[in-house]
């Protein structure tokens, strides 16, 4: 028989296993992070508010009437959610470093499968399995342990359970995490159109999670019902002649995961920076590639949301105060910095530089919402084709007229500015905005002039804009990371993802 030569559990599998232990357990922990900073499931890419079909807070409203998104996070227990406390930057920077570490190991695993004929254990034989499985889980409500199949090492419910974990949850994942990258879904549109949109694809890996979830619960319950010292001992030796000595060894082992836990709450509330320096070695070599992805949005502008939401509260000083009663006629754009030829736009300028160009694009909030508008202004590249840029600019740092603790009674303290590489600058869809949907930018949207950087999530979009400036360092700016949320929400600077 062909798969009686497959029954032993080889040492690499086994040692797979284990990982996948740590890696599922951290994807949920920091999933859940992420979750919590929009707690909300939506299927319609508006996301209306009121229009969620699940929610995961007991907060009703947000506290301010237009800009909602900023106080509708979430603050789980870091019990639960990795780190806990809301800190959706080192949510996302362990979700991320895990994928790169899951992503390697489970393509070796995946070769290793193939390569030993492994995988055919874990393909049902016929339709019939899944007949088999069902009558399975009856024999195991009526507390009878249900028969092998024959030649294989486990009954039909186990292997459908496992086929599931291993062919279909995985890439399920990785497709659905990968767009909602607005990298990705920028520079696919009609796919991320096909999967229903960003709220959908967001739903669907939400299911996901509720799949691998169900997966362990069952997978557990199997482990104890089977017995415990019997399962584990396969898992650590890869047979079950020692179930005293495999049952010591696999708890000792998952203690070692929960400390691996504990260790890394504390050390991401603690030392968020230490944190953040291990992501940059680890996820940068994929942003970067990621960065070169060109958004090639050309969405229908009859689609654009009627409410685009908002984040962040607009300026509250004078000069901007005096710029929207005299209806942004005082208003100038000045970019300079790193540049040969400094200069300075009104209003008027821009749109004639403008000459009408526009582009409907989703806004993809790095909390989750997303929205729809057609933006009309001028590509950042022809500003800086007419600054021209120094031998030796690498960035370009956007300031605004907004200062966070002063405008925002949620946010500590300091202006916001955003920067970006050179090279997303000069992107197609890189825009400096003075239109949304036809008309002048609303307030809550950045009015008059705001950026639009469609390969990266929203908070990079800098609003209120004042000064463009073109730099060889960015590190002198702020705290030094390259933007207001980088400064002081452990946000990633390239964040693509
Ligand atoms: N000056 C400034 N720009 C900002 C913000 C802000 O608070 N202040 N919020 C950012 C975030 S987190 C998002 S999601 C987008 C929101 O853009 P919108 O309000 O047009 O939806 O703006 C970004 N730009
Ligand atoms: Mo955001």
């Amino acid at each position: 028989m062909l798969l009686t030569t497959t029954f032993d559990f080889p040492w690499w599998l086994r040692v797979e296993h284990f990982l996948n232990i740590i890696f599922v357990t951290f994807f949920i922990r920091s999933g859940i992070e992420i979750l919590g900073t929009y707690p909300r499931l939506h299927t319609n890419v508006h996301n209306r508010p009121g229009a969620q079909w699940a929610q995961f807070t007991i907060k009703e409203k947000s506290k301010h009437k237009y800009y909602a998104v900023g106080s509708e996070y979430e603050d789980y227990s870091p019990i639960i959610s990795l780190p806990g406390r809301g800190l959706l930057g080192l949510g996302r920077y362990w979700h991320f470093m895990v994928v790169m570490g899951y992503v390697t190991c489970f393509l070796i695993y995946y070769i290793l499968l193939f390569a030993t004929g492994q995988w055919l254990r874990y393909i049902p034989p016929s339709l019939s399995t899944l007949g088999d499985a069902a009558y399975n889980m009856v024999e195991y409500l009526a507390f009878t342990m249900p028969e092998h199949m024959t030649g294989y090492p486990f009954n039909a419910a186990q292997q459908l359970a496992y086929f599931t974990a291993i062919f279909i949850l995985p890439p399920f994942m990785i497709f659905t995490g990968m767009f909602q990258s607005p990298a990705v879904n920028s520079h696919w549109p009609k796919i991320t159109h096909a999967l229903g949109g960003r709220q959908m694809i967001r739903t669907l890996h939400w299911w996901g999670l509720i799949g691998y979830l169900g997966f362990i619960v069952g997978h557990v319950s199997m482990v104890f019902i089977h017995g415990y010292g019997h399962e584990v001992s396969k898992m650590v030796f890869g047979h079950s002649d020692s179930p005293v000595a495999g049952a010591v060894i696999f708890t000792i082992g998952l203690a070692f995961v929960v400390f691996l836990h504990v260790w890394a709450t504390r050390h991401s509330l603690e030392k968020p920076r230490k944190v953040e320096k291990l992501h940059n070695l680890l996820v940068r070599p994929l942003t970067r590639q990621l960065m070169k992805l060109e958004s090639r949005q050309e969405l229908d502008p009859n689609n654009v949301t009627e409410h685009f939401r908002a984040s962040g509260c607009p300026p509250e000083n004078d000069e901007y105060m005096a710029l929207i009663v005299h209806d942004y006629k005082d208003y100038v754009l000045e970019i300079g910095g790193f540049v040969e030829k400094p200069m300075t736009l009104t209003m008027e300028q821009l749109r004639e530089i403008s000459d009408g160009y526009e582009q409907t694009t989703m806004h993809n909030c790095v909390q989750g919402f997303s929205s729809i508008g057609t933006w009309g202004g001028v590509p950042l590249h022809v500003i800086l084709d007419l600054v021209k840029p120094l031998p030796g600019a690498t960035d370009v740092v956007f300031h605004c007229f907004q200062n966070m603790g002063r405008d925002d009674a949620i946010y500590p303290e300091g202006w916001y500015y955003e920067s970006c590489p050179m090279m997303e600058a000069r992107q197609p869809q890189t825009l400096v905005a003075t239109n949304l949907n036809g008309e002048d930018i609303p307030i809550k949207n950045g009015a008059p002039v705001r950026i639009r950087q469609e390969i990266s999530t929203g908070f990079r979009s800098a609003k209120w804009v004042e000064r463009i400036e073109v730099v060889n360092r960015y590190d002198i700016i702020g705290k030094g990371r390259g933007g207001w949320f980088e400064d002081f929400d452990y946000y990633d600077r390239l964040q693509m993802i």
